[in-house]
């Protein structure tokens, strides 16, 4: 099992996440044979109902995150938006992490408080270059361990600033002692993601979320150069049609068994949850502390 991000990065081929939004959603990324978690804003914001807008703080996120880690073996990086503040939040953002298992953060340097990249339609203002670099640098400084790896995110794409400003935003985060830079794209075709990949060259290993262009491989990504590939949101998107699916079928049919061909077994959740284990233990311990 791998344990850290370094680990995947010396790694020969691309090193493939996919999106949780809580534990059990964490473990079901491993069960695929995932090869890390991307414990993704727009899905933890999806699954409290609220919209992906820095809504939630970062003690909300915090618990989810470490029951994120707690569930699955393979390493967690955190999409953790802007920071949730200056570099200052970032400090104590990464320390926080750290101690519940994260083995990366991704921040990105749209202003606090962020809107959803995915959303069209929307005026968007970056962060300056200084500040961002400022949170990079405070959480490379922060963190405990060198194998905590520290993503820097650029929306310069989605912002229409164009390459040279993406690239320049790359120099500098680079600069600041970013391990992985994110190029982002809403793109419906990989090609300006390649421009990027193109400029960039291999100075440092990039990182891609694909949602938009969506017919370009894994293989074909890690080909152009990324390393680090992110299937974002896709579990929960899953997890919404099933729920709705099996809740159609129980209104429509007002019997349990019509919700049969939409869910697992109830053996497929005790699986999940681990039973197995709880049930050895408890035999395990059966009896401990009662009293002669
Ligand atoms: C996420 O999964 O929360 C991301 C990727 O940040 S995106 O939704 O494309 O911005
Ligand atoms: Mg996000």
């Amino acid at each position: 099992m791998t344990q850290s991000f370094r680990e995947l990065m010396a790694r020969e081929g691309p090193a493939i996440l996919a999106g949780a939004h809580n534990g059990l959603s964490a473990r079901l990324v491993e069960d695929a044979g995932f090869d890390a978690v991307w414990a993704s804003s727009f899905e933890i914001s999806a699954a409290n109902a609220v919209p992906d807008a820095g809504i939630l703080g970062m003690g909300e996120c915090l618990p989810i995150v470490a029951n994120i880690c707690d569930s699955a073996a393979i390493p967690t990086l955190v999409d953790v938006d802007t920071g949730y503040g200056n570099a200052m939040n970032v400090v104590r953002l990464v320390k926080a992490y750290e101690r519940v298992g994260v083995g990366g953060i991704c921040i990105e340097d749209n202003l606090y408080p962020k809107r959803c990249s995915l959303w069209e339609g929307m005026e968007r203002t970056l962060e300056t270059t200084d500040e961002m670099a400022a949170k990079l640098r405070a959480a490379k400084d922060a963190r405990l361990s060198p194998d905590f790896i520290v993503v820097a995110r650029i929306e310069a794409l989605i912002a229409g600033l164009g390459q040279d400003e993406a690239i320049r935003r790359a120099v500098a985060y680079d600069d600041a002692g970013a391990d992985v830079i994110m190029i982002h794209s809403t793109r419906s075709t990989p090609d300006e993601v390649f421009e990027f990949a193109r400029r960039w060259g291999e100075k440092s290993p990039m990182l891609v979320v694909p949602t938009k262009f969506k017919e370009v491989t894994a293989d074909a990504l890690y080909d152009a150069g990324f390393k680090f590939v992110v299937f974002a949101n896709h579990g929960l998107r899953g997890a919404i049609k099933g729920m709705q699916d099996a809740f159609a079928a129980l209104a429509r049919e007002r019997k349990t068994a019509a919700a049969d061909p939409h869910i697992v077994s109830l053996d497929e959740v005790y699986r999940l949850e681990g039973v197995d284990t709880f049930q050895a233990e408890e035999k395990k311990y059966a009896g401990e502390g009662e009293e002669d």
